[in-house]
């Protein structure tokens, strides 16, 4: 059974997140193409060659998703703006973008709903990919522009704003591992989208608070690394990995410096002079968000090239993305990030959720048991110490997962994608009673 809110701290806040461009439909309203569409538009890349053109639709249907909202019982709603939409050449602004914007953050206030904004969920702008996107040192500076204009319009009636989510996926996963758009597998590229995602955030950072925004933070995904075996290869397996995803921006940002592990590979092929960028990147914030889903096993690979690790199949349940359910690395995380990096700046897990294969007659108990052991885990976390002060589910509907397309469905409400029509499953009903005001 998912714990009640009466267990967690008075003020403890619940929402649903969700991303633009996995939603909003990205042929609606102006907007302009991003790398997404012709990552999606290119053979290969997403399954079933699906693209986020009509997505959820929420462009049109933003007034209902909110009321599943409300009606859910949640406190808050997770959502990001579109680059793309708001500027559709990465420079110019579409007003039609901002005007959707500024109707949804005013239905929000309608309905009681807490603003947690995300400025930048993945949607860069064709125009500035075909200048070299976030290999080119000049997108930190469009990207502040951006951000300027959304708070100009938008950031009187928001709560909270996260500059990135996910700089991992922005940098690692789309130019080392090539799964994200611009699908590259470069370490060079890899390690200037490293760099230059956290030099963007802090870029945004200085201009916002400059224009006295309040609560500034960024959103960081953390992936538990297991190693394979005790041996010495495979630990150190592990330590790389945890350097490459778990700390190489929690450090920049809350320390200063980049995890020497992490250097061997990428040092060489930094932008020159990044030392100097990271007083800027490390700039006091005033909340971090932490997404976090799975755990993943690795081993050494000797022959290979560094990082010289490969991930070795875990003996957990799974998920329909193939992730392993391990609620104790949430826990593991949010002690340590207490410990060692934020040391009593509030804390919100921003993502945690679940894909199953369910459709809206199948009552999804799965989804609602895994709900459970990561608020279990939450409360664990904040019995130990850990300033913990809101949680949100990953997603709220079902949506664009990314290069999966369609088929993978995290939603807490499902959608018939042929008609649009959205049928809240049987864990937002079990939210629902979690969540309600006695
Ligand atoms: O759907 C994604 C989201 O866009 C970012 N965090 C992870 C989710 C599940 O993969």
């Amino acid at each position: 059974m998912i714990p009640h809110r009466a267990s967690f701290p008075e003020g403890f806040v619940f929402g649903a997140a969700t991303a633009a461009y996995q939603i909003e439909g990205s042929s609606f309203g102006g907007a302009g193409p991003s790398h997404w569409d012709t990552f999606a538009a290119t053979p290969g890349n997403v399954k079933h060659a699906d693209s986020g053109a009509i997505a959820c639709d929420h462009y049109h249907r933003w007034a209902e998703d909110l009321d599943l909202v409300k009606a859910a019982g949640f406190d808050a709603y997770r959502f990001s703006t579109s680059w793309s939409r708001v500027m559709p050449d990465g420079v110019t602004i579409n007003p039609e973008g901002l005007d959707f914007y500024d109707r949804l953050v005013d239905g929000m206030a309608a309905r009681g709903l807490r603003p947690f904004l995300t400025l930048y969920h993945w949607d860069l702008p064709a125009a500035l990919s075909d200048k070299g996107g976030w290999r080119n040192r000049e997108t930190c500076h469009r990207f502040g522009d951006f951000t300027e204009e959304v708070i100009r319009r938008i950031g009187d009636r928001v709560e909270t704003v996260a500059t990135i989510n996910e700089p991992w996926c922005v940098a690692w996963l789309s130019h080392f591992l090539g799964a994200h758009a611009p699908g590259l597998r470069d370490i060079r590229a890899a390690a200037r989208a490293m760099h230059h995602i956290l030099l963007a955030h802090g870029v945004a950072i200085e201009r916002l608070r400059a224009l006295g925004q309040k609560n500034l933070g960024i959103v960081l995904n953390f992936d538990h690394a297991s190693p394979a075996s005790d041996r010495a290869e495979d630990l150190r397996a592990a330590a790389v990995q945890d350097a490459i995803f778990n700390r190489w921006f929690a450090q920049a940002i809350f320390q200063g410096s980049y995890p020497d592990l992490a250097l061997e590979g990428l040092a060489p092929h930094l932008p020159p002079r990044w030392q100097s960028d990271l007083p800027l990147i490390g700039q006091k914030l005033d909340w971090l968000g932490v997404n976090y889903y799975t755990r993943h096993i690795h081993a050494a690979a000797p022959d290979t090239a560094w990082p010289a690790t490969r991930e070795v199949p875990g003996p957990l349940p799974k998920t329909q993305m193939g992730w392993e359910i391990y609620p104790e690395g949430l826990q593991g995380f949010l002690t340590r990030l207490e410990r060692d990096y934020t040391k009593g700046l509030p804390l919100y897990v921003t993502e945690n959720g679940m894909a199953n294969d369910d459709h809206a007659d199948i009552p999804d108990t799965v989804r609602e048991s895994f709900i459970a052991g990561h608020f279990q885990a939450a409360q664990n976390a904040i019995a130990a110490g850990v300033n913990l002060r809101g949680f949100f589910y990953w997603s709220l509907l079902d949506n664009y997962e990314w290069a999966e397309g369609y088929e993978k469905r995290f939603g807490l409400v499902h959608v018939d994608y042929n008609t649009q029509v959205r049928t809240p499953k049987a864990s937002w009903h079990a939210l629902q009673r979690a969540l309600a005001r006695n």
